[in-house]
Parts: C-alpha cells; sequence; structure tokens
C-alpha cells in the first residue's frame, strides 16, 4: 500500500492520524451503490421522529449562517486526508430551526439512495459537526455527496452521510447500514472502534 497514494504518515502529522490509518492525497470515493442524482430545485431534508415534523429546502438552507470549515477525514478502510476543506452550515445553526422532544437520545440520518446510519444525539450535536455544499471551493461533486453532506469529523467517515434527506430524531439507538453489517454503533477512530462488538 506504501508508495505513490500512501504514506507513512511523517511526525508532523503523526500525532493526527489515528492507529492503523493512511494518509493519502486524493480523496477517493466510498459509496455502497450508485451515485444518486438530486437537484436543489427538488432537493429537501424532512425531519421527523421525536422532533416537531419539519422539512428544509435549499432556500432555507442557504438563508442559514454559511461557515468554511477544515476538517481531517478518516475513513474505516485506512485511508485518512487531512485538512480538507469545506463550506456549508453547521449542524447546530440547523438544530435552531428544530424543535426535539426531551426523549430523544439518538438520530438516524436518511439518504437519498437508502444509506442510513445512526449517531447518539451528543455525536451529532457537536459544535464542530456540519452540513456541506462546497469542497475546496466548488460546489460538492456528486459522488462526493452533493448537494449536501452531513460531515462528523471525529467519528469514522460512514457516518458522515452523502445526500442527506432526513434526520429521524429516537429514543433508543438503531443501527444503520453499516451498523448492522459488522461496523462499530459508534465508530471513533481515536479509539479504532471498527467493527462491532457484539
Ligand atoms: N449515502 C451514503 N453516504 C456515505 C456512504 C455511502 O455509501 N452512502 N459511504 C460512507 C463511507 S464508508 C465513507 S468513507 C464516506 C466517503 O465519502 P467520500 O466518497 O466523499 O470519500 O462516505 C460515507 N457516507
Ligand atoms: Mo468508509
Amino acid at each position: 500500500m506504501a508508495g505513490k497514494f500512501f504514506k507513512k504518515p511523517g511526525s508532523e502529522y503523526g500525532d493526527r492520524v489515528p492507529a492503523g490509518q493512511h494518509l493519502t492525497n486524493g480523496f477517493p470515493v466510498l459509496t455502497y451503490g450508485g451515485t444518486p442524482h438530486v437537484n436543489r430545485e427538488t432537493w429537501q431534508l424532512r425531519v421527523w421522529g421525536l422532533a416537531q415534523e419539519t422539512q428544509f429546502s435549499w432556500a432555507d438552507l442557504m438563508a442559514m449562517p454559511q461557515s468554511t470549515f477544515t476538517a481531517d477525514f478518516h475513513c474505516v478502510t485506512t485511508w485518512s486526508k487531512l485538512d480538507v476543506q469545506w463550506t456549508g452550515v453547521k449542524v447546530v445553526d440547523v438544530m435552531k430551526h428544530i424543535e426535539l422532544h426531551p426523549a430523544a437520545t439518538h438520530i438516524m440520518e436518511h439518504c437519498y439512495g437508502d444509506y442510513t446510519t445512526n449517531l447518539p444525539l451528543d455525536d451529532f450535536l457537536r459544535e464542530e459537526n456540519f452540513f456541506a455544499h462546497t469542497l475546496f471551493g466548488e460546489p460538492l461533486p456528486p459522488d462526493h455527496g452533493g448537494p449536501l453532506r452531513l460531515v462528523v469529523p471525529h467519528l469514522y467517515a460512514w457516518k458522515s452521510a452523502k445526500w442527506i434527506n432526513g434526520l429521524e430524531f429516537l429514543s433508543t439507538e438503531e443501527l444503520g447500514f453499516w451498523e448492522r453489517n459488522g461496523y462499530h454503533r459508534r465508530g471513533d477512530p481515536w479509539k479504532e472502534e471498527r467493527y462491532s462488538d457484539r
């Protein structure tokens, strides 16, 4: 795996690369299935479950505060990409428009193309999480989740749902696609939570 595409982390990056990961300069595309093609005019983000049901259009999202983010990206298949630059809307800013039921403790992320992935509410509500529509200054390419994806930098990237279109708030933990197929419920790269412990 060493050579042109994968480098052993040098000392300057060593503390940013979790155990068992290798740096890549490219940005591989990792998708189960095909790329759904979704245009911004019909795009919607729906909210249901233990929250007041609502939905956001593309215009709703663009009216929210826009921020830029630099985040490291760790795929469980062992590649990591440092300093990915994104623009979008913080999860905490979207949450100002969502009325949560006090019993909500977990979420399921839903996507165009039917992928799902789950998170404890605390992991979802972190200040550094965001919905991204721009990657390195360009509209987020469809293969990388455009028009909009979630990015959860502190967990393995399978939690960062591409083509996200739904947030389902839950009072118990339910498992998403990869979590039902052997991946860890939470997926902290710093603890190497790769595979299910059950
Ligand atoms: N909807 C959807 N989101 C997804 C996936 C997917 O298959 N479908 N793959 C996940 C995995 S395993 C990874 S590593 C990242 C990859 O993002 P990238 O293709 O932009 O590198 O997206 C995550 N989000
Ligand atoms: Mo991944």
